[in-house]
């Protein structure tokens, strides 16, 4: 009886470890996009909503993107009446609840792009999904729309 429960306990510590999500079908992201880097700037910004359809919670975290040196997640925090820019390390997804990332909320940050990056090109970004690696396209945006 005890070997029974020690073997429950250690698959169920195995489920947990080992999420057998399918990432590619199970995350869903809508309208992936990065702002064209403006003249002269350094940073820009990348905007998704990310649904998480597997039946844990993901903690997504972004790990690099094609074409530039550094990457960061970040969050818009008001502090003594100002919006400030904070980086955060990841975001929690809960089961069936969408992220969004939104021009002055969470959003994904680059910098110091490697060469140009055009509007209509991609990017591919590279994310960690507990512990598990997936890349995502995002497609490249004029940063004001006319
Ligand atoms: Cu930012």
């Amino acid at each position: 009886m005890k070997n029974i429960i020690l073997i429950a306990t250690i698959l169920s510590f195995a489920k947990l470890a080992f999420a057998d999500c399918d990432l590619k079908t199970k995350v869903e992201f809508t309208e992936p996009r990065i702002f064209a880097p403006l003249k002269g700037s350094n940073a820009t910004g990348g905007f998704a909503k990310i649904k998480n359809n597997c039946s844990e919670e993901l903690e997504l975290s972004l790990k690099s993107a094609e074409g530039f040196k550094a990457v960061e997640s970040h969050v818009t925090v008001e502090e003594n009446g100002r919006m400030a820019m904070k980086k955060i390390d990841s975001f929690k997804i809960k089961s069936g609840e969408t992220l969004e990332l939104v021009p002055g909320g969470k959003h994904l940050m680059f910098f110091d792009p490697q060469g140009t990056v055009n509007e209509g090109s991609e990017v591919k970004l590279v994310f960690n999904l507990n512990k598990k690696e997936l890349t995502v396209p995002f497609k490249v945006v004029q940063r004001i729309k006319k």
